[in-house]
């Protein structure tokens, strides 16, 4: 009886961890399984999650992230709606003593010691394998080839990259031209309405990049609605694979997949133990990730859990 007594005090000294995480919202298949990645992930770890969904608003975030600071959770992270504007919050979060970890998106603030690290993609570098594949496409291509930009979030980490490392490879190829270029703020339904005006106001749209799978979805719909054929008619590059993204790739309605990684759960939980057991930690973790064309959606999708 005497060794079970023991015990009971060591697991009440074992503290448990209490996380909390600002979520940017519910816009994206990607953001579903990144919530439930991290949901799950925390449960497994027996960490204590606070969840705030910020409906991608950034005034949410700041106020979630506030609660956070008040509550005297052990370690805040956020997935950061748009990059400027974080160095008032995260300072206080500092003079708490609260550590904060960036998952998925990152900050533009200069003073790296507001956050422990940060865990997500290469953003340009999925901007450029969308570029590449692009020029490799139409390297025999005579006249010009008019590409629509469909935008992520104005302002968040992934809309600014993906935009910048399409642009520094399609000038390798001056056939190439972005005739237009808007936000579609990551959803199905803007993605849809966007791409509806782009047709309107463009006679001769050749390709269509759109800045993750949900907006492509949208804009495909448009472009089904005016008669044209997704994948053939207009040439689609997507980023995410996401499931949905993979059944229309295998379709054939969109040519080009670059993966972006959302199960950033099991890293994150990682990452949390490591700050508060004051392990080092490298400041950036890169997640890994590849790219698909139709055929390849066709044999993965089977294998896609989300
Ligand atoms: O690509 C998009 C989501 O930040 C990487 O956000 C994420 C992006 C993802 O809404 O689908």
């Amino acid at each position: 009886a005497g060794d079970t007594k023991t015990e009971v005090k060591e697991t009440a000294v074992d503290k448990k961890i209490t996380l909390g995480f600002s979520q940017v919202g519910a816009e994206s298949g990607w953001r579903t399984a990144n919530t439930i990645s991290v949901q799950d992930s925390a449960k497994e770890a027996g960490i204590e999650l606070k969840f705030s969904d910020a409906q991608q608003k950034q005034e949410n975030q700041i106020k979630a992230i506030r609660t956070f600071i008040q509550q005297k959770v052990d370690v805040i992270a956020f997935s950061p709606v748009v990059e400027s504007g974080w160095d008032t919050v995260l300072k206080e979060a500092k003079e708490a003593g609260i550590p904060v970890i960036l998952t998925d998106r990152a900050v533009d603030s200069k003073d790296t010691s507001l956050y422990k690290t940060f865990i997500g993609s290469d953003f340009v570098e999925e901007g450029r394998s969308a570029g590449k594949w692009l020029v490799e496409k139409f390297k025999d291509a005579s006249g010009d080839i008019n590409i629509v930009e469909l935008q992520g979030t104005t302002g968040s980490a992934p809309a600014i990259d993906r935009q910048k490392g399409f642009a520094e490879e399609i000038v390798a190829n001056p056939n190439l031209k972005i005739i237009a270029s808007q936000t579609g703020d990551f959803t199905r339904a803007k993605g849809k309405e966007v791409m509806q005006a782009f047709l309107k106001a463009n006679k001769k749209i050749d390709v269509l990049y759109a800045h993750n799978d949900d907006m492509g979805l949208g804009a495909i719909q448009a472009i089904e609605a005016a008669g044209l054929k997704p994948g053939e008619d207009i040439i689609i590059i997507t980023v995410d694979g996401v499931k949905d993204g993979f059944v229309a790739a295998s379709e054939g309605k969109i040519n080009f997949i670059v993966e972006c990684n959302p199960l950033l759960g099991p890293q994150l939980m990682q990452a949390a133990r490591d700050v508060l057991s004051g392990t080092e930690i490298p400041q950036r973790i890169v997640t890994k990730e590849g790219v698909f064309t139709s055929e390849d959606a066709k044999r993965e999708l089977p294998n896609r859990k989300y």
